[in-house]
């Protein structure tokens, strides 16, 4: 007899609620959950497939230790004592910041790792962080820390509410949305199309351009120049702070600092005339419920973090921000973003060979290699990497290779035997997915509208296997000694503290939980009725929270932070701010997602991994022809640091002078045990992009519209 098991699905961050049906310890089959009050019963392929994970014969369950070129399993026991000793000798010898902590995108959808991420740091007292973040959504942090005060305070297009939405370098038909949890995010775009109207700003004509009311191709790596003309236009016409007018400040110095860049010069850079940027600055202007967002496209940017900074700005001064319809901050019961006042969160150190500045308590991953490679005091010789590949994922891929190859130590938390975890002296695979409780700590922070869901595990973990906040506390434990006394006692709580635990202590104490609530005992959100409501509870639509949850030192919303003003400035003066041109053969990159991929790591799954080859360089038919390639044909593909060769997929949907090539590809390495991926292996495309383009305000990888050239192989 089957039974049925209902949670909310991990993988990404639109949080769909499955139905999973299974029999006898093995998943049946996974429908979405049309109970569950965010999703509806939405769901992806993917999702469909999460049982493949959890049944994946090359899944790890064991520690396994290096022998040479291959592995042997061994016990946790000595696992952990052999990365005390390594560890421990390092640090000894060559200083606390020897030992480096890579987090990867997972981190952020499994608890037990997320609330360990705080405690691995003080554990190691190293300044050697680095994470996902900085290839990916560092950007939006360092906005909300200079306009709200706090990294974490990021608001999301209210897109259940608005009438016209203007999207940018983003793709949420493949996506399924991000920094806008929104599970079934097509219909409700498409819900937009029938109140009103939404435009997607892409160099592709992607799967979500194609149902929106307009598509305007850009040409990749401009879009702050758009945004400052748009916002200058809209200053023009008058700004409609409304109800920020006493909580912000600034407009003087936007007005300013945009008054060079008027709607004809940004045309000449972007490929949007100024015609059209003038009518989206009247639309966004006579739309009571608007909003304008940006995403991936506009994060790993050459200058993501004033793209970041503009949509805000421009969000703020056309009523946009805090109301409904535009982009809001969430409300969920467990609040992440809860910053002291005036906390400074960016350059209290930099990084030893770039000098880049620390942010948040991380530094750059782009500069990960150099970290690695440089001798010299500080140098990293050894490496702690958990959720993560950035074999694959991180700029100069190749070039980080060859860094991981050449540490001392190194160590992965993973499921997986790698591109990343083969260079590694110890695997510990943590218990995952089906076998875990979840709860989205992060993912109900980010989403479009509040609600709450505790998932309990439907599987038991096999015997000895450890659960990841096990791993972490068995790590911190070992490896604390040299955190202050206050980090070892907070370290020593946390030890105590499971995931469930956590969640019971921050609901009763969130916005809706009992503690909050002290007159009306009864009439809080309890755990009980969390857990023993299996499709969750919906919390309600967004709600405005300015001027409450600003933690600027004046509780004013900055518009125009000196950080960015400065950077604004420096584009005028610096001619290579600019897009490069183009020579012959010359393409300007961009990357691609796909349904069925997660960035790297599900290609193990059979059934998602069939029909056609999916990793191949996308170019426009007429860019094709003139370099004489036919549909299929293989071609090189070189940058300043890297080559690599995959099949042509002749598009229209491309803009001339633009190749998009996906990433998470590039399975043929030596030493990976992931059979399915190793018949699809691809290639992977950050062994061609420049670990050197990055965000100068940021630090972030700076993936969009970099220069490659293309030839017949
Ligand atoms: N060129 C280019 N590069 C990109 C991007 C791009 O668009 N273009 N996108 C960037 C983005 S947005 C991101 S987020 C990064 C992703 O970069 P990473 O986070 O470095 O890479 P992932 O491919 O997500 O790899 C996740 C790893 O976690 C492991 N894993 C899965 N589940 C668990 C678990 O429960 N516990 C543990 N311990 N491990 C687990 C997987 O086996 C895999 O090794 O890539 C970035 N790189
Ligand atoms: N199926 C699937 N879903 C995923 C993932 C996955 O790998 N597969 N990964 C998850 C992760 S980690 C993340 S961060 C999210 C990302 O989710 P999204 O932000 O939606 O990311 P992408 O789908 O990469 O879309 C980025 C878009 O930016 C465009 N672009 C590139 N350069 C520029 C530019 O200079 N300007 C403009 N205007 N556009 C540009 C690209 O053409 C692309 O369409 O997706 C998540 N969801
Ligand atoms: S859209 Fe994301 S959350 Fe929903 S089923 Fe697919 S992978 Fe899971
Ligand atoms: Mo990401």
């Amino acid at each position: 007899m089957s039974a049925l098991h209902y949670r909310t699905c991990n993988l990404c961050e639109a949080m769909c609620g499955l139905e999973i049906e299974h029999e006898a310890g093995k998943v049946v089959q996974v429908r979405g959950d049309g109970k569950d009050p965010f999703s509806k019963g939405y769901l992806c392929p993917k999702g469909a497939r999460i049982g493949d994970i959890y049944s994946d014969p090359n899944r790890l369950r064991r520690p396994l230790r290096r022998r040479g070129s291959d592995f042997e399993e061994i016990t946790w026991d000595s696992a952990f004592e052999h990365i005390q000793d390594r560890l421990e000798d390092i640090r000894a010898r060559h200083g606390n910041d020897a030992v480096a902590m890579y987090y990867g995108n997972p981190s952020v959808h499994n608890l037990g790792t997320l609330m360990w991420v705080r405690g691995m740091r003080l554990a190691l007292a190293t300044k050697n962080l680095y994470t996902a973040t900085s290839v990916d959504q560092l950007p939006h942090h360092v906005a909300a820390y200079y306009m709200f005060g706090d990294p974490l305070r990021l608001p999301v297009p209210d897109i259940n509410r608005c009438d016209f939405l203007i999207l940018m370098g983003a793709n949420p038909w493949v996506s399924n949305g991000s920094l806008m949890s929104a599970a079934g995010v097509q219909d409700r775009l498409q819900a937009i199309g029938e109140r009103g109207s939404w435009v997607v700003i892409d160099p592709r004509r992607t799967e979500t351009a194609k149902h929106a009311s307009e598509h305007l191709a850009i040409i990749p790596g401009t879009d702050a120049y758009f945004l400052l003309a748009l916002l200058r236009t809209i200053l023009a016409s008058g700004a409609r702070l409304a109800r920020l007018a006493d909580h912000s400040k600034g407009l003087a110095e936007l007005r300013q600092l945009t008054e060079p860049w008027t709607p004809a010069r940004a045309a000449a850079l972007t490929g949007i005339d100024a015609a059209t940027i003038e009518r989206l600055a009247t639309t966004l202007l006579q739309n009571r419920r608007a909003a304008i967002f940006g995403r991936m496209g506009l994060s790993t940017h050459p200058q993501g973090g004033l793209c970041q900074w503009l949509l805000l700005a421009i969000n703020a001064i056309t009523g946009h921000l805090d109301s409904e319809g535009g982009m809001m901050f969430p409300s969920p019961a467990i609040e992440i973003a809860r910053d002291r006042p005036g906390k400074r969160r960016h350059n209290r150190w930099q990084s030893r060979v770039r000098g880049y500045a620390e942010f948040n308590g991380e530094l750059p991953v782009a500069t990960l290699a150099d970290e690695i490679l440089t001798p010299g005091r500080g140098q990293v010789r050894a490496l702690i990497s958990s959720c993560g590949n950035p074999a694959l994922s991180t700029p100069d891929a190749g070039r980080l290779q060859k860094a991981l190859a050449s540490l001392d130590f190194m160590v992965s938390i993973d499921i997986y035997l790698n591109e990343t975890s083969r260079h590694a002296d110890i695997i510990l695979p943590p218990a995952t997915g089906l076998e875990v409780d979840h709860y989205d700590l992060a993912f109900h922070s980010l989403a479009i509208s509040n609600h709450v869901k505790y998932s309990s595990a439907l599987f038991a973990p096999q015997e000895g296997q450890l659960f990841d906040y096990q791993i972490y506390g068995q790590l911190a434990r070992r490896l604390s000694k040299r955190a202050s006394l206050k980090h070892r006692a907070e370290l020593a709580l946390l030890a105590r503290t499971t995931p469930k635990r956590l969640v019971q202590l921050g609901l009763a104490a969130g916005a809706y939980g009992k503690l909050a609530r002290p007159g009306r005992l009864r009439a809080g959100l309890s755990w009980q009725r969390v857990v023993d409501s299996i499709h969750g509870i919906d919390l309600g639509p967004l709600r405005p929270r300015l001027p409450d949850v600003l933690v600027t030192r004046d509780k004013k919303v900055d518009l125009a932070p000196q950080i960015f003003v400065a950077a604004v400035a420096a584009l005028d003066d610096h001619g290579p701010s600019l897009p490069p041109l183009l020579g012959p053969g010359e393409f300007r990159l961009i990357g691609r997602r796909d349904l069925r991929s997660n960035n790297s790591w599900m290609h193990n799954s059979s059934k998602l991994m069939a029909g056609k080859e999916r990793c191949t360089i996308q170019l426009h038919p007429l860019d094709a022809d003139a370099l004489g390639a036919r549909e299929g044909q293989v071609l090189r593909v070189r940058s300043k640091v890297g080559a690599i060769t995959l099949p042509l997929e002749r598009s229209e949907d491309l803009a001339r002078g633009v190749a998009c090539i996906p990433h998470g590809f590039g399975h043929d390495q030596a030493g990976c045990d992931l059979d399915v991926a190793r018949a699809h292996p691809g290639a992977n495309v950050n062994e061609l992009t420049d670990a050197m383009a990055v965000d100068p305000v940021t630090g972030n990888a700076a993936f969009s519209g970099q220069v490659i050239s293309i030839e017949l192989a």
